[in-house]
């Protein structure tokens, strides 16, 4: 793998992963590269578990405060969480294991929009960067880094972090260089300047990362492939809220709302976005475009079928099969999909000039369109907001999905109030279940209510909440009607019973 080093100099800086993390102290702020499961590092991390499981032995604290693109995968979070060595986390986690240990108040949690965390670092919200750790596919002659299948935070980590240390991944494939497009001004106010980015498929700057490399203190070499999580076909829920999407494209283009070729498309991760990705594979429309965050398996089949003509994203998370496809095609994928850092790839911005079209999905919605993506029973955090918000305040179009209940049926998705606001009602267009979809946009509280309670809502649950609305309306407060004491009892019930359902 020394060869993906070109540059003479930093050869010389070659060094083992327990080398690099006894640069790491307890306490210390570090930045590390990853983004749902792409571009993390695959060595240090260990390393620093194990230093910290032997000072835990010995009696000492050690634990590092850790921010990232996204989720990184086990060998990165989950490692670090087993062995109990983070303190503080953000912006998005999706470990299982350091999900328990906030809910269990043992590690911090900051839940930041995606576009926002970048700008934060780089003005000293979370105080000093001490290390940048960060993965990338090669480094040139001349030092300039080849960004591996995320950009992620990593133009920040880099600049702002006293220290660096690289890991050198063989394993990504050599010919992503070129790939990205690295805009690195954005800078802070009042020194910000517009984005020169007007279509979804343009590059406006270099591909390769910058960083001073007096600061790198280490490169760690590795050959190991990302997480590459497997996606399950598309089930019936899936299909139908697929199919519901699409029908509902093909109305807007008839009304002259959508271009026929549609506007860029956002899609969050999970099976249903990647069914309406597939749905669009036999759908009506061509010359797609995509603006994303993360690209999963649908939109590369869309760009290898010829539906999609250029898609740009700030990480490639692929199943083992599409990594596959995505290596066998990348002389002519090179020039359609662009790598993006996550500033610009979630630029409020960008996305409001590009018009795109969001859909991301829920944990659950209330009867109003209040969205709940983060909170299970409003105290235990899921994930994370991720880009989630980034994209619906700002997108032309702003669906929100998920199957209308949870857990068997013990819990319904469509509540009288949501447990916890991650998206206002003034950010959420359209909402769409198995059951059927509701177009919120011009439509007052109490018209959108009726509307999601009807088209959106489970049978097992329609009745109650039809009679929660009637008796919120007889109350009183008719532009939001609720009865405040019980606006959240579903919750509680479920709580104490197991189930939202009055037995
Ligand atoms: O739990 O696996 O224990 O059964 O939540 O639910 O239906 O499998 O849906 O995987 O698409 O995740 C919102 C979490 C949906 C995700 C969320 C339980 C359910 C299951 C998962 P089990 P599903 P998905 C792009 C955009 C925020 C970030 C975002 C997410 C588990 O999409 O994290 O959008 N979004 N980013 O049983 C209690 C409810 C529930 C519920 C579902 N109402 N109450 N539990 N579940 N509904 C990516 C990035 O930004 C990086």
């Amino acid at each position: 793998a020394a060869e993906r080093i070109q540059h003479a100099g930093l050869r010389q800086k070659i060094i083992s992963a327990e080398q690099a993390a006894a640069l790491i102290e307890n306490g210390m702020t570090v930045g590390i590269s990853g983004f749902t499961g792409a571009g993390y590092p695959k060595a240090v991390p260990a390393a620093i578990a194990e230093k910290a499981q032997a000072a835990h032995a010995a009696g000492k604290p050690f634990k590092i405060r850790m921010i990232t693109g996204a989720s990184t995968a086990d060998e990165c979070d989950g490692v670090l969480a087993r062995a109990n060595a983070i303190s503080f986390r953000s912006p998005f986690q999706s470990d299982p294991t350091l999900r328990n240990q906030i809910n269990a108040g043992d590690a911090a949690y900051m839940d930041v929009h995606l576009s926002h965390i970048e700008q934060q670092v780089r003005a000293g919200f979370f105080g000093d960067m001490d290390v940048a750790l960060v993965e990338v596919a090669g480094i040139t002659a001349d030092g300039k880094l080849i960004p591996s299948l995320a950009v992620g935070t990593n133009v920040t980590w880099l600049q702002k972090a006293k220290k660096v240390i690289l890991e050198v991944n063989a394993q990504q494939n050599a010919k992503l260089e070129g790939m990205a497009d690295i805009y690195d001004s954005i800078g802070l106010a009042p020194h910000r300047k517009p984005i020169p980015l007007t279509e979804a498929g343009e590059r406006i700057a270099t591909p390769y990362l910058h960083c001073d490399l007096d600061k790198i203190a280490g490169i760690v070499l590795t050959d190991a492939s990302d997480r590459n999580s497997k996606f399950a076909d598309p089930d019936e829920m899936s299909k139908s809220i697929a199919a519901q999407i699409i029908d509902f494209f093909s109305h807007e283009v008839k009304m002259g709302r959508l271009p026929a070729n549609l506007l860029p498309l956002q899609s969050g991760v999970g099976n249903v976005a990647n069914a309406v990705l597939a749905g669009l594979q036999d759908g009506p429309f061509d010359n797609l475009t995509g603006y994303t965050e993360v690209l999963q398996d649908g939109m590369l089949d869309l760009i290898l079928s010829g539906k999609m003509v250029s898609a740009s994203a700030t990480a490639l998370s692929f199943s083992p099969e599409a990594l596959e496809r995505f290596n066998k095609h990348i002389d002519e994928l090179r020039s359609k999909i662009i790598l993006r850092p996550q500033e610009i790839t979630n630029n409020p911005e960008l996305i409001r000039r590009l018009g795109i079209i969001g859909m991301n999905a829920m944990i659950e919605a209330d009867i109003y369109g209040n969205v709940n993506s983060t909170h299970i029973m409003g105290t235990r955090m899921m994930n994370g907001i991720g880009g989630s918000g980034d994209f619906a305040r700002n997108a032309y179009l702003s669906f929100f999905v998920s199957p209308s209940v949870a857990k068997g049926g013990a819990i319904s998705c469509i509540v009288p109030m949501v447990s916890h606001h991650d998206h206002t009602e003034h950010d959420v267009m359209v909402l769409v279940t198995e059951q059927g979809l509701a177009d919120l946009r011009g439509k007052s509280p109490r018209e959108r209510a009726r509307l999601i309670i009807d088209n959106c809502a489970h049978p097992d649950y329609r009745d109650a909440l039809r009679d929660y609305f009637d008796r919120a309306e007889k109350a009183g407060g008719l532009h939001t009607p609720h009865l405040l004491n019980e606006a959240l009892s579903w919750h509680q019930r479920f709580v104490e019973t197991g189930d939202m359902r009055v037995k």
